[in-house]
């Protein structure tokens, strides 16, 4: 280090202790800064959805790609699990995560809600909240509303304590109370309008020197800020002239369902929107996600979403660059970032050219800059803009910062396509396989009459399964008697035991048997359950085991939805002709909550009494499974293969790493192996993975595992499969392929922990064909392969400027020449060394 760098250091610290206080404000075109209109440019990045590990890494891959944001909501159900018990550890620590933006040097925005939909379990609201008498939630109810408020207020105390308001020097610049409450205010009558005047008021109340914002609140109070949330808000208007065009969320994919295929969204249709946006008038706008991250354990809501959070968002769940979609934003935000002063200062005019072709010119101080959009699905455009002609392709927009040269088209990605793989574990690799033990999840519940275990109710009659378990369990066991004397017709061989539940499983048994099992579909969670039963004279039990798959989070008074079984539950026999119906609906039912396994801990045990070795069971229903294995090594991103598994929930070293159920597959129905990026955009747009398993690998994060000694995956395998088939296996790029224009710079890069270890293409000129599949075209320079191999080979990541004096003569006349480069990554000698 010289002594250069240790001043420069010196001064780092020393700024980051003056902690100089920002008057964050804002005004009909931008949020202001020190009384500076801002582009900003925002990201959510939820602190539950990875690992205190993995944040520095997350915000400074999100800085490096042009965000001056990190947005986060807070989820309340994860931090007040019980009345009054606070959790603010691990991937919970809020703070920890908030001056980690502020180590980067960005801005953070605070979505409190707390209500937050999020695909988040409940939609972020704790059971217990739900279970208090006489409550009525996201409505003018006391009983509500003193519990928000507490809440709220405990969030806002914790950052004011720690200094994160960018009033008082910290980095959270804007604020959010409730969230999306607009899209359902209808249903809740005079009480939401006098709610949201409320929210504001308390909002007001805390006094935090920033702005606060409410999306999609049309009637948003000043100074609330009204936000959009959508896939295209160039169309919003704030509910006010003072306020500037905010964009809360845009989504930048949509997440998987169970039983759904994989939706997409492409580099080319965010970057339109977001242009589009700013075209529009647009300075705050808002990527969500950023980077998705993993439903851990119970978290995911729905219901039926399914672990994986990844959203195709420009960071992967993993937490790898998702490229082109990253890359193609990045170098958007350089051109944005570059006119933050004409389109926050300057006075704006639209032309429309006709054809859905329109040319938007701000100027300010002597300078303009301009965007050229055609919002056509179809057709490209040509037209004359002062005196030039400009091609714009169908569905984008051109940015000209200074008017005459196009610095950015929302069509033309310049960045690179990598291409992920799974590596299986060294480990594993010509190891020994994996050794697996077992245990039965018992499925009897009385004996001689009475309940085993612990009963936490006993009602007569069928209750909302939320209200009984407070959701600490997926799973709740109904337990009744029916006493049969002789004679009576339900003795008969054709009686039928119909029960109709909400969802979304249900496991039938009886007298200690199983009966059956059924399952709701992805979207239709209310079923009639029906199977013939057999009786016998005098006691019989009838179990009835109801799971959940998360509770939903979106909606009118989607907290009052009911889950598990309403009933009835009914044996019908028919005698003459006439159905006989015994309705069991009141009879005394037992709870109890949650599976002997879940009860006992199973997953926590490394070693322990009662795991079995010989004689393992597979495709068969409520077992535990346990192995031992070691960490990959590296520092790739670690995942579980368990495609071989039916559903249920797995942990390492005691980490619930989530939900499994890699036996529900999507349907065969809906992909396409082409993806059209042009005309509007919806979720079932560019699916890929049809007839697949919706999730088959599960993160495993690196902070999870241990390096001196085994590691313990223990499942719960509540459908049958088949655990001989579990790999685990690391993700690590295999292929680049770049694409660039000319007059830009093609980027390409492996991993940090990689170099370019073969270029197996390259042609300079009008190569055809996609990424691992270019061929050369009508013209080719034939000195692109041997530039890139000498400028990139041995290379982490290089850089190569696009054009005829560096890659040489093509031999055509065309506007739209492009350098085309498939490359293979590898890995380091230095990494390779480690290994031995
Ligand atoms: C903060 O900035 C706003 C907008 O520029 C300005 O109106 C206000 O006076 C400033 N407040 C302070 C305390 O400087
Ligand atoms: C929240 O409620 C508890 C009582 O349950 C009370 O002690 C605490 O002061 C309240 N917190 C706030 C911020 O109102
Ligand atoms: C719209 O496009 C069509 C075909 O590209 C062209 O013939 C027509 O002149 C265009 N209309 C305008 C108003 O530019
Ligand atoms: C039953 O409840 C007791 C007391 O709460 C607890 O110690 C015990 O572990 C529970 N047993 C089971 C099987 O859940
Ligand atoms: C029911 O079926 C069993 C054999 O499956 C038979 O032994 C029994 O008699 C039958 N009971 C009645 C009531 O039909
Ligand atoms: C019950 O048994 C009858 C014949 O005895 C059969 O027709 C029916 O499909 C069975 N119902 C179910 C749900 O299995
Ligand atoms: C069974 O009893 C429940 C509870 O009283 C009732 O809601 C339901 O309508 C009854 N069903 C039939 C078919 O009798
Ligand atoms: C079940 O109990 C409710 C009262 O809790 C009663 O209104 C209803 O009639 C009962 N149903 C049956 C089938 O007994
Ligand atoms: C697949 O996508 C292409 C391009 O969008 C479209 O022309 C084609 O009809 C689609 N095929 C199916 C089966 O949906
Ligand atoms: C809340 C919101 O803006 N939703 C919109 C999201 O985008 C889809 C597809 O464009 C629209 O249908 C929704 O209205």
């Amino acid at each position: 280090m010289n002594s250069f760098s240790i001043i420069f250091l010196v001064c780092l610290a020393l700024s980051s202790l003056a902690i100089k206080a920002l008057n964050v404000s804002y005004d009909g075109r931008a949020i202001t800064i020190d009384g500076k209109r801002r582009v900003l440019l925002s990201g959510s990045i939820h602190y539950p959805r990875s690992t205190p590990e993995m944040w520095p890494s997350l915000i400074n891959k999100a800085k490096q790609g042009g965000l001056n944001v990190i947005e986060t909501y807070v989820f309340w159900n994860a931090h007040e699990p019980l009345h009054r018990q606070y959790d603010f550890s691990g991937n919970l620590d809020l703070v920890r995560f908030i001056k980690t933006i502020q180590d980067e040097g960005l801005y953070a925005m605070l979505r409190i809600g707390p209500y937050v939909c999020a695909e988040w379990n409940y939609g972020g609201f704790p059971v217990w909240l739900h279970n208090i008498p006489n409550i009525e939630l996201r409505t003018n109810n006391r009983v509500y509303q003193d519990e928000m408020k507490n809440f709220t207020t405990k969030i806002v105390d914790l950052m004011r304590h720690e200094k994160l308001f960018a009033s008082q020097g910290g980095p959270i610049i804007l604020a959010q109370i409730e969230n999306e409450y607009g899209n359902v205010m209808g249903p809740y009558g005079n009480g939401g309008k006098e709610y949201i005047k409320w929210c504001a008021q308390l909002a007001e109340s805390y006094q935090i020197g920033v702005p606060w914002v409410m999306c999609q609140q049309n009637d948003a109070p000043d100074p609330m800020i009204n936000s959009c949330n959508g896939y295209y808000c160039d169309n919003f208007q704030p509910n006010n002239g003072n306020k500037p065009k905010t964009w809360t969320e845009n989504w930048t994919g949509w997440f998987n369902n169970w039983g759904g295929a994989i939706p997409h969204r492409t580099a080319e249709d965010i970057a339109f929107a977001v242009v589009r946006f700013f075209q529009y008038g647009g300075t705050f706008q808002n990527y969500y996600m950023y980077h998705g991250g993993t439903n851990f354990g119970r978290t995911s809501g729905g219901p039926y979403i399914t672990t994986s959070y990844d959203y195709d968002a420009p960071l992967d769940e993993y937490g790898n660059f998702n490229q082109p979609k990253w890359g193609h934003l990045k170098n958007l935000h350089v051109v944005l970032k570059s006119m933050e002063a004409v389109l926050t200062q300057g006075s704006s005019s639209t032309v429309d050219y006709g054809n859905m072709t329109t040319a938007t010119v701000y100027s300010y101080a002597g300078k303009s800059a301009c965007f050229l959009g055609n919002a056509h699905p179809t057709n490209d455009n040509t037209i004359n803009f002062q005196n030039v002609e400009y091609t714009i392709p169908a569905w984008s927009v051109s940015i000209l910062p200074d008017c005459r040269s196009e610095a950015y088209n929302t069509a033309k990605v310049n960045a690179q396509t990598s291409i992920m793989v799974k590596k299986q574990n060294q480990a594993d690799n010509g190891a020994e396989p994996l050794k697996w033990e077992w245990m039965y999840e018992p499925f009897r519940q009385m004996k001689n009459g009475k309940i085993l275990g612990n009963v936490s109710m006993t009602a007569s009659k069928l209750l909302d399964q939320k209200v009984v378990t407070n959701d600490i369990s997926d799973y709740l066991w109904h337990i009744t008697s029916v006493d049969v004397q002789k004679g009576d017709p339900i003795l008969s061989n054709h009686t039928t035991l119909r029960v109709k539940t909400n969802g979304h499983l249900l496991h039938v048994f009886v007298n200690g048997k199983r009966v059956g099992s059924q399952y709701a579909k992805y979207d239709k969670y209310k079923f009639d359950y029906e199977a013939n039963v057999s009786l016998k004279q005098g006691k019989n039990e009838i179990t009835l085991l109801s799971g959940t798959v998360g509770l939903p989070n979106y909606g009118a008074h989607f907290d009052d939805v009911q889950v598990g079984i309403p009933g009835p539950v009914l044996l019908i026999t028919s005698k003459d002709n006439t159905d006989i119906i015994k309705n069991i609906s009141n009879n005394s039912w037992s709870y109890k909550v949650g599976l002997h396994g879940e009860n006992v801990k199973h997953y926590k045990q490394a070693s322990g009494k009662g795991w079995y070795t010989n004689g393992l069971p597979t495709e068969r229903g409520f077992v535990w499974y346990k192995t031992m294995f070691e960490s990959p090594i590296g520092s790739d991103p670690v995942v579980v293969d368990l495609k071989g598994l039916g559903k249920g929930q797995a942990w390492v070293n005691g980490n619930n790493i989530g939900r499994y159920w890699p036996k529900y597959l999507a349907s065969e129905d809906g992909c396409n192996s082409t993806c059209d990026f042009r005309g509007a955009y919806n979720p079932s747009k560019c699916l890929t993975g049809c007839g697949e398993s919706s999730q088959r690998w599960y993160h495993i994060p690196r902070s999870f595992l241990t390096y001196n000694g085994p590691n313990t995956l223990v499942l719960f395998e509540e459908l049958g499969g088949n655990p001989y088939d579990v790999k685990f296996a690391t993700i690590t790029i295999e292929k680049a392929c770049a694409n660039a224009y000319e007059g830009n710079k093609l980027e390409l890069a492996c991993n940090e922990n990689q170099v370019i270890s073969e270029v197996k293409f390259a042609s300079f000129g009008l190569p055809v064909g996609n990424c691992g599949s270019f061929k050369k075209g009508e013209c080719d320079s034939s000195n692109a392969l041997s530039v890139i191999k000498s400028q990139c080979v041995g290379q982490q990541s290089c850089s190569i400027e696009v054009s005829e004096r560096v890659l040489g003569p093509t031999g055509c006349r065309v506007s739209q020449l492009r350098l085309a480069v498939d490359a293979l990554c590898g890995t380091t000698v230095s990494t390779e060394m480690k290994k031995h």
